[in-house]
């Protein structure tokens, strides 16, 4: 037994609160390398019959990453609060005791076992419901319709005349939106996240001048309320772009530091590191990245603090907007975004709150600050495997067993996975123009758990590289959309409704060579999903009797209980 291998902390996506009554226990592993684990779990303070007495559950291996088998135990009771709990592992020669004092030959001469010391129900990590069976449509405003010429700025081109630049405008608004609400609604999507609308001076928006007034550009407030009327008329939910980390170079409290320079009242509002505060040749304050445009927030001064969640107020308050999405969320302290959380939860208890991280985010997903984060390490994986086929279907399905194990379900549930975004080059590009594999990645995303989004335009095969190749005009006119890759995204969104195993189930991958597929269960029902990402044809032989297709690109071969799937094919089965 590699017992070096082993490792638990009474911690983080290692132990958790599912839900109030549910504990969720983890342990790592060698890579096949252990038979069974046997958990061992009691309330430390039992008598009497008072309390859970010694109990055990068998543990399930959920998962094999690359060097690592990862399983879970799950203890379920309504008396649950302090647990006390170990791992009795065996690998089929010799078997031990793992607790907190390390290991043991047999469980009385455990000292310490692992502590979860109380079940509180408001430290259950409480995302939202509705989030698990939303789809989002990601918009930039500027690129999405222009529904109002009287408002476009001087210089306006005419739509999709040329590329997008970093600095050309299209003209794009609030009430282009609005009247494309049906199109979006057609779709299937039930959520539109909406990149800055404040006022500001470039045309992606995050360099806000005005936190409090949505850019002429793009309308108004009214403009916006109408938007969010409208919006959950039809069932959608609005969520927007909150750009806390930095302001603008145009914000009056910068430019009052500017002006007054020490004596301003907004010295502290920024970091600041000498006077007088000069851009060149680089700022002497703190910006994101090096834009001087962009100087960082100092978010531990009370009054910018206190301003800015007046801001992430008044937009729920007055528009009754649904979600906030949290602009370079990992630059900012975690005293603030905890603060954040209270103040939007208080007045919307339901808001849904995502943080724009791209690496590994555990530490702000513990139930007190997001619930969600922007999942690119899912959107890297799947990139690697459907469009760059740079890993093995083996290496695919470790880093997802790999993914999986890094946060607990809970944040699964709710995770914001995406294929791209107007930070990436769009799916098409990746997928070097070939559009067979962009509906594998759109199939894969929606065939995944969590609250996925899609970026404006992809369902109709628009292309663009990196920014700004990516914030092109969406195409409105009939002949130039790829209305068969639409309707593939329309028909994956309407089984994905149906079908709550898509949405909510667990994923559960059957190991073999010639091709992804996995089980997904919800409530009585089981779905297959076979994707077949290759360029040879291939058959695929199943050991379940009796499913019938909910949608397939290839061939069933019903007597033989195989499917035959051409390059790129795939299917959906229900048992
Ligand atoms: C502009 C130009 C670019 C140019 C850039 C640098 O358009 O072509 O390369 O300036 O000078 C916004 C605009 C951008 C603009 C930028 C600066 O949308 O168009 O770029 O402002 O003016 C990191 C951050 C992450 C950030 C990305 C872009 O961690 O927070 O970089 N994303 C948000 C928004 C952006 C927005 C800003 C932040 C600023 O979503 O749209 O940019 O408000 C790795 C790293 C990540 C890194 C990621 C992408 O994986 O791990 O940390 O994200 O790559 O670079
Ligand atoms: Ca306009």
């Amino acid at each position: 037994m590699f017992k070096e291998a082993v490792f638990h902390r009474p911690k983080n996506n290692f132990v958790y609160a599912y839900n109030s009554e549910t504990l969720h226990v983890r342990i790592q592993t060698k890579k096949d390398d252990i038979n069974s684990i046997v958990l061992h779990f009691q309330d430390p303070f039992a008598f009497d019959g008072v309390g859970i007495e010694h109990s055990t559950v068998a543990m399930t291996r959920i998962g094999t990453g690359s060097l690592y088998d990862y399983w879970q135990g799950e203890i379920s009771s309504p008396h649950i609060m302090r647990i006390e709990y170990c791992f009795e592992l065996s690998d089929g020669e010799e078997t031990c005791f793992f607790g907190e004092s390390g290991f043991c030959g047999a469980y009385e001469e455990i000292k310490n076992h692992f502590r979860y010391p109380y079940l509180h129900k408001a430290d259950v990590f409480d995302a939202p419901e509705w989030v698990k069976e939303t789809v989002w449509y990601q918009i930039f405003p500027e690129r999405f319709a222009n529904g109002d010429p009287s408002n476009d700025p001087e210089g306006t081109l005419s739509w999709g005349s040329e590329p997008p630049s970093e600095t050309n405008f299209f003209g794009g608004d609030l009430e282009g939106i609005i009247q494309k609400l049906d199109y979006i609604k057609d779709l299937g999507v039930t959520g539109i996240y909406l990149t800055p609308v404040f006022k500001a001076e470039s045309n992606h928006k995050y360099d806000t001048i005005d936190y409090m007034e949505i850019d002429p550009q793009f309308g108004d407030k009214e403009t916006l309320k109408r938007l969010v009327k409208e919006a959950h008329d039809k069932g959608i939910r609005v969520m927007l772009d909150a750009v806390f980390n930095h302001s603008g170079y145009y914000f009056k409290p910068f430019q009052d530091v500017l002006e007054n320079g020490e004596q301003s009242k907004y010295k502290d509002w920024f970091h600041i590191h000498e006077f007088p505060v000069k851009t060149e040749p680089v700022p002497n304050y703190d910006t994101f990245g090096f834009t001087y445009t962009m100087p960082k927030f100092n978010t531990q001064n009370p009054e910018a603090r206190e301003y800015l969640l007046k801001v992430a107020r008044y937009w729920i308050e007055e528009c009754d907007i649904d979600g906030w999405r949290l602009d370079v969320a990992n630059e900012v302290d975690h005293a603030f975004w905890i603060d954040f959380r209270k103040t939007v939860r208080d007045i919307k208890p339901d808001l849904y709150i995502v943080g724009e991280i791209w690496h590994d985010s555990l530490p702000w997903l513990q139930g007190d600050q997001f619930d969600a984060v922007m999942n690119y390490p899912f959107t890297s994986r799947v990139k690697d495997y459907f469009a760059y086929r740079s890993i093995s279907l083996a290496e695919f399905r470790e880093g997802i067993e790999e993914l999986k194990f890094m946060y607990p379900q809970n944040v699964h549930d709710v995770a914001f996975n995406l294929l791209g975004s107007h930070d990436t080059p769009r799916i098409l590009d990746e997928c070097g123009d070939d559009k067979e594999k962009v509906k594998l990645l759109f199939l894969f995303q929606l065939a995944f758990s969590g609250s996925p989004c899609l970026y404006y335009g992809d369902e109709i095969a628009m292309f663009g590289g990196g920014d700004p190749g990516n914030r092109a005009c969406m195409v409105w006119d009939e002949e130039s959309m790829d209305l068969e890759l639409l309707e593939f995204v329309k028909q994956l969104l309407h089984l994905r409704k149906e079908h709550k195993a898509l949405s909510r189930g667990e994923i559960g991958f059957h190991v073999r060579e010639d091709c992804l597929a996995f089980e997904k269960h919800y409530g009585d029902e089981t779905l297959f999903v076979v994707i077949n990402n290759s360029d040879e044809p291939g058959t695929f032989e199943f050991d379940h009797e009796h499913f019938s297709f909910l949608l397939l690109n290839g061939e069933s071969v019903e007597e033989e209980k195989a499917i035959s799937l051409p390059p790129k094919g795939y299917a959906i089965l229900k048992a």
